[in-house]
């Protein structure tokens, strides 16, 4: 089976940074890591293409070779994405969404042939034990909170990393505080999940490996919401990694969702 992995053009927003990233000589600030990491979890004998049009074009010959597509989005993707569905299905695609755009409206997406919605770890496995059986649903979704120790390493390797500013890394997801103005606790939960530090390490490595050199981007929801295994086990992991490395700067975040006067 050969899957396009597609990831919808973001429009002309601050966060896109799109003229300052000309300056930097990169095509997107960050990658695609929903659509890397659902990517790591297909069956290992599929072809996998991605395709981030915020980097190149989606072309004819990329919807020739494709059996399926699967597409991820955020909310300020919706009308490239509406776009990019309404090609795949011209090319007798079938179309496969996640993702928060399609977590918080699939309904108004009538063309997708199935919405894989929450964490991918938990409605993945169902869809395609389904798909194989020859009877897979248009809606998997579920309630509960995946365990992050069973998240696998993103797929790197479908990435054209140089075309990115910044490389980027999950440690966690949920957060235990209840902030009026940020909807993370709605979408991931109170309880914090982690990965183990040898993920993390073994995620680094690889990116290492694959010659990345520059920032790294762990996008947390709250990436101190675990300060006792912070301190205990993560942070020392990461100050041992980069003793031996050159090149690699890490960050985490205060999202813009959180700063509500922001344009975007
Ligand atoms: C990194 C990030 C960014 C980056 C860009 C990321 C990129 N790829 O280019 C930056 C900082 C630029 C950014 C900006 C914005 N962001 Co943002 N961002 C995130 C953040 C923190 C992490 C995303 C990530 O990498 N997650 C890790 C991956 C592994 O998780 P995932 O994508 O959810 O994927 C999982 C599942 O969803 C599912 N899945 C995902 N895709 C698919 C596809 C298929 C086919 C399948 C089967 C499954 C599947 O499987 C995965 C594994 O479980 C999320 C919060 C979060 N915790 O996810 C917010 C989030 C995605 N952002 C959000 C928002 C609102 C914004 C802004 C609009 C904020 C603003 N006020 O301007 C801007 C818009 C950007 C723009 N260009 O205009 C919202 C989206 C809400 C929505 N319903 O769309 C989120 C959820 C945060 C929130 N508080 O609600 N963002």
């Amino acid at each position: 089976m050969n899957i396009l992995l597609i990831y919808p053009e973001f429009p002309d927003t601050f966060w896109s940074f799109k003229h300052a990233l000309k300056f930097v000589g990169k095509r997107s600030a960050l990658p695609p890591l929903g659509l890397l990491t659902v990517a790591a979890m297909l069956p290992q004998h599929w072809s996998l293409r991605l395709v981030d049009t915020n980097v190149r074009k989606l072309r004819e010959c990329d919807l020739a070779w494709a059996d399926c597509a699967f597409i991820s989005a955020m909310v300020i993707q919706r009308d490239s994405s509406r776009r990019i569905i309404e090609r795949c299905k011209q090319a007798g695609l079938r179309v496969v969404a996640g993702g928060p755009l399609f977590n918080s409206e699939h309904e108004q997406f009538e063309a997708v042939d199935h919405f894989i919605l929450n964490e991918a770890e938990l409605t993945l496995p169902p869809f395609l034990a389904d798909l194989a059986r020859g009877s897979p649903e248009k809606i998997y979704t579920t309630g509960n909170f995946a365990n992050m120790h069973q998240t696998p390493a993103p797929r790197w390797d479908l990435l054209e990393m140089r075309r990115y500013a910044t490389m980027s890394i999950q440690f966690s997801r949920g957060c235990p505080f209840n902030c009026d103005f940020c909807n993370v606790t709605a979408l991931f939960g109170h309880k914090v999940r982690i990965k183990c530090a040898a993920q993390i390490i073994v995620e680094l490595d690889t990116l290492y490996a694959r010659g990345w050199r520059g920032p790294v981007f762990f996008v947390d929801d709250n990436f101190i919401g675990n300060t006792p295994f912070l301190k205990r086990e993560l942070l020392p992991a990461l100050i041992a990694w980069r003793k031996e490395k050159r090149g690699n700067s890490f960050f985490s975040r205060k999202h813009p969702s959180t700063w509500p006067t922001i344009p975007h």
